[in-house]
């Protein structure tokens, strides 16, 4: 019984992984001066339960994120960053 479970489980999980609704955010950074605050600004936005990547452009000083909608809305993601010292706001 318990292996009918798991072999439930895992054929269940990817299904799971499909239902998310992935979206992408483009955020505004403020405040990155220096080469390693990409690098910190993206550990904040990896830590949020929910984003999937997170890539930063130091030159454009902004921040291409996936998340998933149905867990997070973009607002988690600017507070994140605002949370480590970079605020940010969604790019229009
Ligand atoms: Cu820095």
């Amino acid at each position: 019984m318990r292996n009918l479970l798991a072999a439930a489980l895992v054929t269940l999980m990817p299904l799971a992984a499909l239902a998310a609704t992935p979206q992408t955010a483009v955020l505004d950074i403020q405040n990155m001066t220096c080469e390693l605050c990409p690098v910190t600004v993206k550990k904040s936005l990896e830590k949020v339960a929910g984003v999937s990547q997170a890539r930063i452009d130091f030159a454009k000083k902004t921040a291409t994120v996936t998340f998933d909608a149905d867990k997070i809305s973009a607002t988690a993601l600017t507070k994140a960053t605002t949370d480590a010292g970079y605020p940010s706001t969604v790019h229009k």
